[in-house]
């Protein structure tokens, strides 16, 4: 049966492929090898290689020391609207967003949403989730009276998020 002898050369060598692989996020199951070798294994390589390339560039690692603070307000700080924040940031530079460059990345300032955005995720763009691609480090929020959560939360050039070692949160009251 010549089809299954190809099957399993095919198979083999997407496994060959994929051990030699330095892309440690890519893990091959026994389905997608499966289901790679049902068509060829070209197809699979290219799959795999376009995974650890192009469109699906690796989260750049984050400084081990790097973090973000607000730079004007306290942890149950009590202020006026609008209310003016200072984003700080130390230990990875400030770029606009756009390119994707290891150690580097822009502000986002959620609005009595999440704490941190998990590593990884791109952060939403609304009226809670606001972005600071142009390397901002700093606005003004209006906010209405009684308490708010502020988060900031740092991302890469195409506004995936550091993870919580690049968050802040502080609770304010607006008076
Ligand atoms: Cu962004």
């Amino acid at each position: 049966m010549p089809t299954k002898i190809f099957v399993a050369a095919a198979l083999l060598l997407g496994m060959i492929a994929c051990n030699n692989s330095t892309d440690s996020s890519s893990t091959t199951t026994t389905d997608t090898a499966a289901a790679a070798a049902k068509t060829d294994s070209s197809s699979h390589e290219a799959m795999h290689h376009d995974t650890a390339a192009a469109n699906i560039t690796p989260l750049p690692a984050v400084p081990a020391d790097a973090k973000v603070f607000f730079k004007n307000l306290k942890e149950g700080a009590s202020v006026k609207s609008p209310v003016k924040v200072e984003f700080g940031v130390s230990g990875i530079k400030l770029d606009t967003a756009g390119p994707i460059v290891a150690g580097s990345g822009h502000h986002h300032l959620l609005v009595d949403a999440e704490d941190s955005i998990p590593a990884g995720t791109v952060v939403k763009k609304d009226s809670t989730h606001l972005h600071f691609g142009k390397a901002q480090t700093g606005t003004e929020v209006t906010l209405a009276p009684g308490k708010h959560k502020l988060t900031l939360q740092y991302a890469d050039g195409i506004h995936r998020s550091y993870g919580a070692q690049l968050s802040k949160t502080v609770n304010i009251t607006v008076k």
